[in-house]
């Protein structure tokens, strides 16, 4: 299952958009019409494959290739057309999309297509890093191809619905040009010109999730350690989840502003829960390395006279360090 992306329509980050609101209406659709419209799709794993049937299903004229060459059929039946090699997929569309296991993966398929990328457009949706994507732009414009680096959030059966959400930077042209396309596999955000900024979006909304899930796996541990129903737990929090995201905003404002009102409280307040919350955990087995971690910024930054500050204002002490 994939994580979450922001939920709904098209969206573009604020310093690349004098006129969001007009990119945003018809003024995409006038491209040629979806029937002329090429597209061709390397890899067809869970994702690629729901990739590749999207653009089907809409009406493009797709061609496809997988290293094991079984998992075209079933595109085949749907009206795409299989590739035996890569280079020959690539030679067959202005757009080509590439959807594999891990960036290693595009590299060596990248390595097997060489310079028929020249003149393409290359839209990388693999999970992968933020310099991983700026050195496969490099690779492209090398060999005279754009590079759009992109990165999904969602499950592969709701691409093409507001769902899935496909994070996009690099070459401003190129997207302009095939925006309508891409749209077609879900909601769009485009992230500027540096081929990487997809991708630090993406690996920071993932972090974001595991930050939070591997919390409350611990969490799960300790209600069930104390013989509460962990189901109707998990109910409870989702519930009080809903609270969370004006609180968020709250700190992210904080932090850009640098001014930490007392959000959840003062940090003197909270401090003097932390070692209950931390000998509670350890009693019943759970582990404390992050309360610990916790408790030991909010003791800094009391000794350094900001007590009445909130959590928010750990962030200095973080932005200290590294
Ligand atoms: N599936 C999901 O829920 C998540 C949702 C969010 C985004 N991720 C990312 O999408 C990329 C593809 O993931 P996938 O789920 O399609 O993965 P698989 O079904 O395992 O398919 C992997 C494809 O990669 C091909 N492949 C692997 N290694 C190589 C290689 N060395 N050379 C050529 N192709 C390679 C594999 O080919 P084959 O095994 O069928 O021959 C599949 O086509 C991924 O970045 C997720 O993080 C998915």
């Amino acid at each position: 299952m994939g994580f979450p992306g922001r939920a709904g329509g098209n969206y573009f980050t604020q310093s690349d958009t004098k006129g969001i609101a007009m990119m945003a209406t018809t003024e995409m659709t006038d491209n040629p019409t979806t029937a002329a419209s090429r597209v061709t799709v390397l890899g067809l794993g869970a994702m690629g494959s729901a990739i590749a049937r999207t653009f089907v299903e809409r009406g493009y004229r797709t061609t496809v290739w997988n290293r094991t060459a079984s998992k075209s059929a079933p595109l085949v039946d749907a009206g795409a057309t299989a590739a035996a090699t890569a280079a020959e997929a690539v030679a067959a569309s202005p757009l080509v999309v590439v959807c594999l296991l891990d960036s290693a993966a595009v590299d060596e398929v990248l390595a097997s297509v060489d310079d028929v990328v020249a003149g393409k457009v290359l839209v990388n949706l693999t999970s992968g890093s933020p310099a991983q994507a700026r050195a496969k732009e490099r690779w492209a414009s090398e060999r005279g191809a754009e590079y759009i680096d992109g990165k999904l959030m969602g499950d592969p059966p709701y691409v093409g619905t507001p769902n899935v959400t496909v994070l996009l930077s690099g070459s401003r042209s190129a997207f302009d040009a095939h925006a309508s396309t891409l749209r077609e596999l879900g909601g769009v955000g485009y992230h500027g010109e540096d081929a990487g900024l997809a991708a630090v979006e993406f690996m920071a909304q993932v972090a974001m999730g595991y930050e939070m899930l591997i919390g409350f796996l611990h969490v799960l541990k300790l209600v069930r350690a104390e013989g509460v129903d962990v189901t109707e737990f998990g109910e409870r929090v989702a519930g009080s989840l809903a609270a969370y995201p004006p609180l968020l905003t709250a700190i992210a404002t904080a932090v850009a502003s640098g001014e930490y009102p007392p959000d959840l409280g003062p940090i003197r307040v909270q401090a003097a829960l932390m070692d209950d919350m931390i000998d509670h955990r350890e009693s019943v087995g759970v582990e404390a390395v992050r309360m610990r971690q916790v408790k030991e910024l909010m003791d800094r930054r009391i000794a350094d006279g900001h007590g009445e500050q909130g959590f928010s204002s750990l962030f200095e002490l973080l932005a200290k360090e590294g």
